[in-house]
């Protein structure tokens, strides 16, 4: 079974590769989106969730596939089969993502499966379809510090052969200081969040704790989820979502979406998976620059982000 859907998703992407390109971004209510996606921006605002879907949204590159995984291992009780049934993006659609026929967009995969559904987005909050909190729907965000995720995005735009090239690594981060990356600002959208978690009862997690204390980070979404599974559970979902066993097992590690999308020879969808990456890519004197930006952008806010544990 899932050896079939893995593969319907890759023949679906092999089949469709004369029309896959690097599209450019356009601008929708201000936030740059690929531009499948803002032209079919209508349809996603107006999708209307079960009130038992689980939302889980992220700045791209913030934690969401190690999240997504964790949920369904909790939801399956630790069944590491169970959670091998379909790669990641199969069995929780990424809601706005629009890609040229035959590959389904996230409404396509949603129309076909039945509540409760994990549901990834990378819109920032206040792109986010309103039915999302209408319905009272549970929602986890998980939050990446800006330097790490800045570099992760920087190697995910060089292998995503879909979104616009990154350019050189300097002019990069001057890119994301100004909010022109897929999905927009990094720094309006943690805030957007944050400002809204207490009101829409939304699960705000960091990457670095998920890194430092991985045990208490899952018992944190299970309690959340009002799940309940065993110690040894709990150790066992630890121990099958770790980096390496991420980044070798098929289901999760992005290997479903071969190029013309992602070039895993570029760069590994599982890349490093830690925190502090970012003291190999950053000069001081460019270290400096974004600091003095972030106190700018960051200063009317108190979001406990730790960019080393
Ligand atoms: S995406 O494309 O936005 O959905 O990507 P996302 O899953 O949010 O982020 C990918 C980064 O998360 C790292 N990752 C992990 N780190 C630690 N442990 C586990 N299990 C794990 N799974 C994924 C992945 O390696 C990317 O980060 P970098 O720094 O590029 O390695």
């Amino acid at each position: 079974m899932s050896d079939e859907k893995a593969m319907d998703y890759y023949t679906a992407i092999k089949k469709a590769e004369k029309q896959l390109h690097r599209f450019p971004l356009i601008s929708v209510r201000n936030v740059p989106l690929m531009s499948l996606i803002a032209d079919n921006f209508e349809n996603i605002w107006a999708f209307n969730p079960h009130p038992s879907d689980l939302l889980i949204a992220t700045y791209p590159k913030a934690g969401t596939t190690w999240t997504q995984e964790i949920v369904d291992l909790l939801q399956h009780n630790g069944d590491a089969e169970a959670c091998k049934r379909a790669p990641t993006p199969v069995r929780s659609p990424f809601l706005e993502i629009c890609s040229p026929k035959p590959i389904p967009s996230g409404l396509d995969l949603l129309k076909n499966m039945e509540p409760p559904r994990m549901i990834k987005t990378h819109l920032p909050f206040q792109l986010v379809p309103p039915g999302f909190w209408e319905n009272k729907c549970k929602t986890i965000y998980v939050a990446r510090n800006a330097k790490d995720n800045l570099v992760s995005y920087f190697h995910f735009d060089r292998m995503n052969q879909t979104q616009p090239e990154p350019g050189p690594w300097d002019d990069y981060i001057h890119k994301f200081m100004r909010g022109n990356t897929g999905w927009g600002s990094w720094y309006d959208h943690v805030k957007g969040y944050w400002a809204e978690r207490e009101k829409m009862n939304i699960l705000y997690l960091f990457y670095e704790d998920m890194k430092e204390n991985p045990r208490r980070e899952v018992e944190r979404i299970m309690r959340y989820l009002d799940l309940s599974v065993s110690d040894e559970v709990i150790s066992r979902i630890v121990e099958l979502t770790s980096f390496k066993n991420m980044k070798e097992n098929p289901m999760t590690n992005y290997s479903c979406v071969p190029a013309p999308v992602f070039n895993h020879e570029v760069s590994p969808f599982m890349r490093k998976g830690e925190v502090g990456d970012w003291r190999n890519h950053f000069t001081p004197e460019q270290s400096n620059i974004f600091d003095e930006d972030y106190k700018e952008k960051m200063k009317d806010v108190n979001i406990p982000f730790r960019d080393h544990i």
